[in-house]
């Protein structure tokens, strides 16, 4: 392949893809007998051997159960356990590791919130989310609205898939007690300006949740600098392992939510008489935890602390310029989501083809797209579409493979369309 590196600006070294995807060794295989060229970071990124290295050294040489402090091994594994906690504070630049609570990742970080605001919520509430919401931060909500009698009151989106700004300043109000919004769209990439959103909530004490999925794969979140009250994201998606994810959220607020889930680990005591609950983070961690994924989502930051934050930004940016600039090559190709602050995703479709054969040829080829209502079935109304096709990048793809999938889609549009 040519053309892998990817110049930042004069001043700035070039973020070397080259090397980069041989951390990676699923991305030299090849699908269906071509080069894979994997673009659906979106759903779930690919793992550096750093990642797959942590989690290989922690099982040889670590594994027990944590927080019982009865051996060495137990220790080690407890150590191992707390620095990854540790690392995503540093991460987040949270205040304290007791505002770190482990997950299953983004959908079960909003549903631990949703379940803990519940006792605040009563009839009449309303919980601000946006029309280009992931259906984790709708459901969960609309499912304590159902307990409540509060309302989930959706911010309309402009075509462009950008938020209404003017309609979420006037549906704010005294009954507006939530406001819990995607920092970025896994559909239209739009990043939102949460900094700006919270700040208007917080100025009428709104509880303020960002679901930040498809943020942490590009940007580093300031949890203190956004002021929001909580963070969430999953560790799948910034290439940690599966079946782990974050919750930030402030401690008051965190001290005041009932638990989230009962049984060991969230106890301090029990008798059949009266429970009590463990300190923070421990209260919302019941059961033995995901350990080695920890220990990898750990590794997954250090690895990203180690590459250029802003090559990164630059190379991924220059991704999705050739992108928007190769779109005119597909007759009848139009991108859904062409807000002007974006990461690299674009979905799109084809007149006359289907997003799900779009899909099926692309990966003919060997190239991995997602099609679908990307769990987005609001927004896919909105744009009175059933799905779209899906192109997500990360900064280990190249623009070579950008062409490639832009060469493919030529054909399969002048075959099938
Ligand atoms: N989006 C996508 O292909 P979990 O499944 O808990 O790790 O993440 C849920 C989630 C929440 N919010 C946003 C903005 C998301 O994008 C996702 C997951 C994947 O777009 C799978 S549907």
């Amino acid at each position: 392949m040519t053309d892998l590196s990817v110049a930042n600006t004069a001043n700035q070294p070039a973020l070397d893809v080259e090397a980069i995807r041989r951390d990676f060794p699923i991305l030299s295989q090849q699908v269906n007998g071509k080069p894979l060229v994997y673009l659906d970071n979106g759903a779930s990124a690919q793992k550096p051997v750093a990642v797959l290295d942590a989690m290989d050294r922690y099982y040889r040489e670590m594994h027990s159960n944590v927080h019982r402090g009865a051996h060495t091994l137990g220790d080690r594994a407890t150590s191992a356990f707390e620095g990854a906690r540790e690392t995503v504070r540093g991460f987040l630049n949270a205040a304290s590791t007791r505002e770190i609570i482990w997950t299953r990742g983004t959908t079960e970080a909003i549903n631990l919130v949703a379940n803990g605001l519940a006792p605040r919520l009563q009839s009449g509430d309303e919980i601000l989310v946006t029309q280009m919401e992931h259906h984790a931060n709708i459901v969960p909500w609309q499912m304590v609205a159902e307990r409540t009698g509060a309302k989930v009151i959706p911010i309309p989106v402009t075509p462009a898939g950008e938020l209404e700004l003017d309609s979420f300043h006037s549906l704010l109000n005294e009954r507006t007690k939530v406001l819990a919004v995607a920092h970025v769209s896994n559909v239209l990439g739009t990043v939102n300006p949460i900094a700006a959103l919270i700040n208007e909530a917080k100025k009428r004490g709104i509880i303020t949740l960002v679901d930040g999925a498809q943020a942490v794969p590009h940007y580093q979140p300031d949890v203190q600098a956004l002021d929001c009250d909580f963070y969430a994201f999953s560790s799948h998606k910034m290439f940690g392992p599966t079946g782990i994810g974050v919750l930030y959220g402030k401690s008051h607020l965190l001290e005041e939510m009932p638990p989230y889930q009962g049984g060991g680990e969230m106890i301090e005591r029990v008798s059949f008489e009266r429970t009590t609950w463990n300190t923070l983070p421990y209260k919302f961690e019941a059961g033995t935890p995901a350990i080695a994924e920890a220990v990898g989502l750990g590794a997954a930051i250090d690895y990203l602390g180690s590459l250029d934050r802003k090559a990164m930004e630059a190379a991924e940016s220059a991704l999705l310029i050739r992108a928007n600039d190769l779109v005119e090559s597909v007759p009848g190709m139009e991108i859904i989501g062409t807000a002007t602050d974006k990461v690299p995703v674009i979905s799109f479709k084809i007149a006359g083809l289907h997003p799900s054969d779009i899909g099926t040829l692309l990966d003919q080829q060997g190239i991995a797209i997602r099609t679908g209502h990307h769990c987005a079935m609001p927004l896919m109304d909105f744009y009175g579409v059933p799905g779209t096709a899906r192109a997500s990048f990360a900064f280990y793809n190249t623009l070579n493979e950008v062409e490639q999938l832009f060469t493919a889609l030529q054909k399969i549009q002048r075959l099938f369309a």
